[in-house]
């Protein structure tokens, strides 16, 4: 018995020094040292000899066992550490060389337009408000002064979805929402720039969906002169230091009085040329005094507060500060045009 244990000690080393992967390792770990292989066999089988003989024995066979564990162990350190060898020179990375450029977008040129004029306005104390598209009858017309059957509601042919529930043509419903959260208490001073629609038949200056960005400044003692400073400065800082602007009598149902908003003309300073059709002015908005009636609707006292508000169309503005001929080309999604527009 002694001598099997000694063959099988020899034998076993041999294959473990021949092991070539820690697979092939584990194999013959379980050949020898498993709960079927010859040690435990051996071990099994000491109950057959003589009782002098078998602590010598047992001693033997787990030194014969302790012996094959540890020549495994050794090898499987080795096997291990060849492999980890193998993959880290296999993995190297060449660090000195160039980085692949990542392909990088840029803004919308209306979004980048919309943010800029946001930006200005948070200058000047202005909050951004937001609302929902699709609106009542009574937000999106009644509650700015326009009732059911007035004239002025053709001006804004709309998408209905029911009698009452339309898809919004302005944003002034959502200034509306926000006098109406307001109290009756001052000051209000928001921007609500989002999307509005029109029943209108696409062409290069119409879109039946388009954004729009109002204005609205609630307050005791707000003047027509805080509305032509507020619209002064938006435009010096929005077309160039030098520009004028000039106010034109006009009609909104919502404001009293109404006027258009002209800017000098960037382009020829005034002079003349084929963007300000020879006139010198570019109308940006429209704007005026906010109706006693809208400011009584929403919860004000119209004897105590008075507000200016105005409205323009980014794509007209958009447009005319980059030299766009067709608003359809904001809708598109082609990257030719696009890519115009990234900033540096
Ligand atoms: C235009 C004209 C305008 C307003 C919008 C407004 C809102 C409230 C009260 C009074 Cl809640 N007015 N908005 C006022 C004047 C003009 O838009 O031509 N937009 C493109």
């Amino acid at each position: 018995m002694q001598e099997r244990l000694m063959t099988l000690q020899g034998e076993a080393v041999e294959k473990i020094e021949k092991a070539a992967s820690l697979k092939e390792l584990q194999d013959i770990r379980v050949e020898y040292l498993g709960k079927k292989g010859p040690i435990t066999e051996v071990l099994k089988g000491m109950g057959k000899l003589p009782a002098e003989e078998r602590p010598k024995m047992g001693q033997l066979a787990n030194e014969v066992r302790d012996a094959i564990t540890q020549k495994v162990e050794t090898k499987q350190e080795k096997l291990e550490r060849e492999a980890l060898d193998a993959k880290l020179s296999s993995e190297t990375i060449d660090v000195t060389l160039p980085g692949r450029p990542v392909r990088k977008g840029n803004a919308h040129p209306l979004t980048a337009v919309i943010e800029e004029i946001e930006d200005l306005f948070i200058g000047m104390g202005f909050s951004v408000a937001e609302g929902p598209e699709v609106e009542t009858d009574y937000y999106n017309f009644e509650a700015l002064n326009l009732p059911k059957n007035h004239p002025a509601r053709d001006m804004q042919d709309s998408f209905f979805i029911t009698e009452d529930i339309l898809l919004r043509t302005q944003t002034s419903p959502v200034q509306a929402r926000t006098m109406e959260k307001h109290e009756g208490r001052g000051p209000v001073k928001i921007i609500s720039p989002g999307k509005v629609y029109r029943r209108d038949t696409d062409d290069a200056t119409h879109s039946h969906q388009f954004m729009q960005i109002e204005g609205l400044y609630v307050d005791k003692d707000v003047r027509m002169s805080d509305l032509k400073g507020t619209l002064t400065l938006f435009a010096q800082k929005l077309f160039g230091a030098e520009r004028e602007i000039r106010l034109r009598p006009s009609f909104f149902p919502f404001t009293e009085p109404s006027v258009e908003v002209d800017v000098s003309c960037f382009k020829c300073n005034g002079k003349g040329c084929s963007i300000c059709k020879r006139t010198g002015w570019i109308e940006i908005l429209g704007a005026g005094m906010v109706h006693p009636n809208v400011l009584e609707m929403a919860g004000f006292d119209s004897k105590e507060y008075t507000g200016f508000a105005f409205g323009m169309g980014p794509e007209r503005i958009a447009m005319l500060k980059y030299g766009i001929d067709d608003i359809r080309h904001f809708y598109a999604n082609d990257v030719r045009f696009l890519e115009q527009f990234k900033r540096a």
